[in-house]
């Protein structure tokens, strides 16, 4: 059996080196599990299926909030964390980005991975038991924080790190207030329902770049148009504590912020333990761990 034969089957080809990108009907589910397994009852399950996110005001309360925007803090302050190359720095300002495998470097964020409110809707949502492919901090600070071009998360998890279905949900949770204004994630409701093909192979050490300003794994101007005129583009914006799950292959973006308001949020990736990395599917070598993990222990409280 050849290398390509072994490989698991590739229903996402992306990262097409010439000729045209197409746009994909998806062949999974949205929603794996149902009403009797966790704390989505049947609507919200059935919204969750529709849109491809769900928002949950006052997941935390502002007591825990704060906790969580003191352990940013000392985060964002620690000078020896600093040189950690999971540490992400905004091209233009230097000031801190994202801090990667924050659910290792922060024991306070490892338990938020495991409380009930985040687990349980993790679990529901994916269907099975789950465990954490990434995590991370993006802090977005106030007047030179840089957003983040269109994308679909799955599109690069599935060409470099080898997730091979869309069977995974991001939990964002808003440590600051998210406005429109200063960088609030947008979202096309319906879009993980189509999987975008991106143009360009993937060069090597690609996340070094792409962490920072992502240029390849980004749709056309043309197919994000269109994706916008069939699903429109909702915005996830609420107090801090408020929280998002979205969908690994939802079309999704950000703005700079200018203002004097921070946008931070910790996020928090579950990936089916029935979805577990394989090989790249368009990529020479796999992401580092402490953005892929692969560690496909099921994640338990
Ligand atoms: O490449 C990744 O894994 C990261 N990039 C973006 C723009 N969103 C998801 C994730 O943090
Ligand atoms: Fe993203």
């Amino acid at each position: 059996m050849t290398l390509a034969e072994s490989r698991t089957q590739d229903l996402y080809p992306t990262r097409i080196a010439s000729g045209e990108t197409r746009m994909l009907d998806r062949a999974d589910p949205t929603v794996w599990g149902s009403e009797q397994d966790g704390p989505f009852d049947g609507a919200a399950l059935s919204s969750h299926d529709t849109k491809g996110y769900s928002i949950i005001e006052g997941l935390l309360s502002p007591a825990e909030v704060q906790g969580y925007w003191q352990e940013l803090t000392r985060l964002s302050s620690d000078e020896k964390l600093k040189a950690d190359e999971r540490v992400v720095t905004e091209k233009s300002s230097g000031e801190v980005r994202s801090v990667f495998e924050v659910h290792r470097i922060s024991e306070l964020i490892g338990e938020l991975a495991r409380d009930p409110r985040v687990l349980d809707r993790a679990r529901q949502i994916l269907g099975s038991e789950v465990y954490l492919h990434q995590s991370r901090v993006n802090y977005m600070p106030g007047f030179r924080g840089n957003g983040f071009y269109w994308h679909s998360d799955f599109e690069t998890w599935h060409a470099e790190d080898g997730m091979p279905r869309p069977r995974a949900v991001s939990c964002s949770i808003a440590l600051t207030d998210n406005y429109p204004f200063n960088g609030g994630l947008m979202v096309m409701p319906g879009s993980q329902r189509t999987f975008v093909q991106c143009a360009g192979e993937t060069p090597d050490d690609h996340y070094k770049a792409s962490l920072k300003e992502q240029e390849i794994g980004v749709p056309s101007e043309t197919d994000i148009t269109k994706l916008a005129a069939e699903n429109g583009i909702d915005q996830f914006t609420g107090p801090a504590g408020s929280a998002l799950f979205f969908d690994s292959n939802i079309m999704h973006g950000s703005g700079n912020n200018i203002t004097p308001y921070p946008r931070s949020n910790i996020f928090l990736v579950f990936n089916s333990v029935e979805n577990a990395l394989v090989e790249p599917f368009a990529a020479s070598a796999p992401r580092p761990s402490f953005i892929g993990s692969r560690d496909f222990t099921p994640l338990s409280r």
